[in-house]
């Protein structure tokens, strides 16, 4: 890493203080560090020959359940048998730094694990299930599960507890979002690609509204043009250098 960005960091790093509004915004990134693959540009998976587009729709659970929840199963085992990684653990300290609002897009749950509370999942979570019959709402932390997996209480499908393509974001969890990006003084957006919306659009609203904006990413992303400083490599080994 080129020494002014390392020096950038140690002085953002410097200026850090209990009540400055931080905004985090992390994606699948985030996660592979602890052997998860991204959706994305990563050719290591049983299923590269789908692209997320064909697989994380309704469209896609409507015409074959079954192909749908064997994505899901593979990937609950694979999460199960993680570990948060450095990255995730960074995060979870800098909530006792400054006033933090965590945001990821991720389903997988590491960010708890690793000790963030109130973390706005703006995906879902892969470990809640939801009946496409009464709509009841389930935890089930089953690996693996039973495919199909049916409701308890009507017998109907359940589906995963995520967001998929053309589903709306929770309101409460996309006005909790907006209103972080909206009154932070500094956004980090880490590992994401920024090709999905609306998610992506949080990063100009927070430079919009004046934060300063860091990213963290192997490679530059869909959202680089608008930060203010682009931290190149692993968010496991550059994101402890902001909160040791
Ligand atoms: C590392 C690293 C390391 C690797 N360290 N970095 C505006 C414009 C165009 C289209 C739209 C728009 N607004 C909405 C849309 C439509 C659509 C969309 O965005 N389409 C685009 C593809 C064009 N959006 C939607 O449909 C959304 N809903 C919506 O807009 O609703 C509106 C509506 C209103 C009224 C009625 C109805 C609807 C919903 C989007 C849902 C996305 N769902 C998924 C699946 C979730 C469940 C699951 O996990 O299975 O979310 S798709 C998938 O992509 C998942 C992710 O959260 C999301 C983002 O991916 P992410 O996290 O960025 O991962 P990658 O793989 O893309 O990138 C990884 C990055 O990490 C890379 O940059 C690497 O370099 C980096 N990296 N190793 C640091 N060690
Ligand atoms: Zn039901």
């Amino acid at each position: 890493m080129d020494e002014h960005i390392r020096a950038a960091l140690l002085q953002i790093r410097a200026e850090l203080r209990p009540d400055l509004p931080v905004a985090v915004l992390t994606g699948a990134g985030i996660s592979a560090a602890s052997g998860i693959p991204t959706f994305r540009g990563s050719a290591d998976s049983l299923w590269e020959n789908y692209r997320p587009e064909e697989l994380a729709t309704p469209e896609a659970f409507a015409r074959d359940p079954e192909l749908v929840w064997r994505w899901y199963d593979w990937r609950r085992a694979m999460i199960a048998a993680a570990e948060p990684n450095a990255a995730h653990l960074a995060l979870a300290r800098l909530a006792e730094r400054v006033a933090l609002t965590l945001i990821t897009q991720n389903v997988d749950g590491l960010h708890q694990r690793a000790g963030s509370r109130g973390v706005l999942e703006f995906h879902g979570s892969i470990w809640r299930l939801r009946c496409t019959a009464c709509g009841r709402t389930q935890d089930d932390r089953r690996v693996p599960l039973p495919i199909p997996p049916l409701c308890e209480a009507c017998g109907g499908l359940l589906r995963p507890g995520v967001v998929w393509f053309g589903e709306g974001i929770d309101p409460a969890i996309m006005s909790g979002a907006a209103a972080a990006a909206q009154d932070c003084a500094l956004f980090l957006v880490v590992g994401t690609s920024g090709a999905v919306h609306p998610a992506a659009g949080l990063a100009a609203v927070a430079r919009d509204s004046g934060a300063r904006v860091l990213e963290f990413n192997l490679e530059l992303s869909a959202v680089s043009r608008e930060v203010d400083l682009f931290v190149p490599g692993s968010a496991a080994e550059t994101l402890p250098l902001l909160v040791p």
